[in-house]
């Protein structure tokens, strides 16, 4: 069967011929309650409910569905379900349940979560149970101990490698919008408001951040560590309690470790600037993703088989994760920073700055978005601890 864009009732069809997907929603096709609840940049999503079951369908579109005039590869999908199968073994119910996979359509069909809401909505409603980034923080060490070399034989670094780094049409997007847009006068950057001119303007044209900016581009293209998720923000997290699910892995290729632990930081920083008052439970978030990241991971390579320290032994190893974790912090708050500053000023921006209630709130939350961005990418040689990072944050 050849791809075609599926609405609800082609959908319909669809699933009805699978046996194996149509078994899990139950009773008579005609009864099947699809409604679609696309909310991302790009795919369109579709929840279906049957008598006995629910399922989630996700199809790739040939352009980004937030701006049609952006055509966009449908391979996608492919590497979503290939993340998906690739880590599903280490964080077995922190994601949904890939139950099938279409290569013609580009359509993943998964388990329903029907009773979670995205992380950013609940955390925008203030109805996020705490205790979320640590599941996060653990999510996050499962996926690099599965996948990275570090801990793992080096033939599953390479065959990663081959599975992933043809991605390239969802890189670019992150090379252009997170590594580049904001810090260059491009089409792609809405036009910011008038009391934002000026910072925009500082970004484009400071040297000292743009040699910075530099050297995370180099690490995001060069330094292979592990399988990322490659888009872990809290748009990408669905929690219903404490049930917290990882979603979206389109974005996966192998890359710095940092790079997941920054995004998904630097989108609660983002939350913390619009709304202040919340500091101190996002403080918590913030010191449980890293401590539990971190200690999972250490626990994780002391144990390590990888062939990356093979010659180490248990007087030697602990220096060495001691510095690959500074490592990792370092890179980290880059990336924490780059992505502060793209959801304030480029291509895809954030709600959580609606949580401001006047025009000059809203202006200075950015401001300040911007400011610790700009520390955090420019000053990450010289943080020694987490603590440091919560210190820039005025944590
Ligand atoms: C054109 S896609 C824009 C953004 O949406 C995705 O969720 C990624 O964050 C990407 O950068
Ligand atoms: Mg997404």
């Amino acid at each position: 069967m050849t791809y075609r864009i599926l609405d609800a009732p082609a959908l319909r069809d669809w699933l009805a011929q699978r046996h194996d997907l149509s078994g899990r929603l139950g009773g008579a096709a005609a009864d099947w309650d699809i409604r679609e609840v696309s909310d991302g940049n790009l795919n369109t999503v579709f929840l279906v409910n049957g008598s006995a079951g629910a399922l989630c369908c996700k199809q790739a579109l040939p352009h980004v569905r937030v701006a049609p005039d952006w055509p966009m590869p449908l391979e996608r999908a492919l590497y979503e379900s290939r993340y998906m199968q690739a880590v599903a073994p280490a964080v077995t119910g922190l994601m949904p349940e890939l139950f099938a996979y279409d290569p013609d359509l580009y359509l993943l069909v998964m388990e329903c979560l029907t009773e979670h809401e995205v992380l950013r909505s609940a955390l925008i409603a203030d109805q996020a149970t705490p205790g979320f980034s640590g599941v996060i923080g653990s999510y996050v060490a499962r996926t690099v101990q599965a996948t990275g070399w570090v801990s793992q034989p080096f033939e599953t670094g390479a065959h990663l490698l081959e599975q992933f780094s043809g991605n390239t049409a969802l890189t670019r997007i992150t090379v252009d919008l997170i590594l580049t847009d904001p810090y260059r006068v491009c089409d792609r950057n809405p036009e910011p408001e008038e009391g934002l001119r000026t910072d925009v303007k500082a970004l484009q044209t400071d040297q000292i951040l743009h040699q910075a900016v530099g050297r995370l581009q180099d690490r995001f293209l060069t330094a292979r560590q592990a399988l990322l998720h490659g888009d872990l923000h809290t748009g990408s997290i669905m929690l219903d309690g404490t049930d917290v699910r990882v979603i979206d892995g389109e974005f996966a290729t192998m890359g710095p470790i940092g790079f997941d632990c920054g995004l998904y930081l630097g989108n609660l920083a983002l939350h913390l600037c619009a709304a202040p008052h919340k500091s101190s439970a996002l403080r918590t978030e913030m010191l449980a993703f890293w401590q539990k990241f971190s200690e999972e991971l250490r626990t994780g390579l002391r144990a390590g088989c990888g062939d990356m320290w093979a010659l180490s032994g248990p007087d030697t190893r602990p220096a060495l994760i001691e510095t690959f974790l500074s490592e990792i912090l370092r890179d980290t708050a880059g990336f924490c920073g780059l992505e502060m500053i793209r959801r304030t000023v480029g291509f895809a921006q954030v709600a959580d700055y609606d949580l401001c209630t006047t025009e000059q709130e809203r202006l200075l939350a950015r401001q300040k978005a911007l400011q610790i961005g700009r520390t955090l990418i420019v000053e990450g040689a010289s943080l020694r601890s987490f603590d440091s990072v919560l210190s820039l944050m005025g944590l």
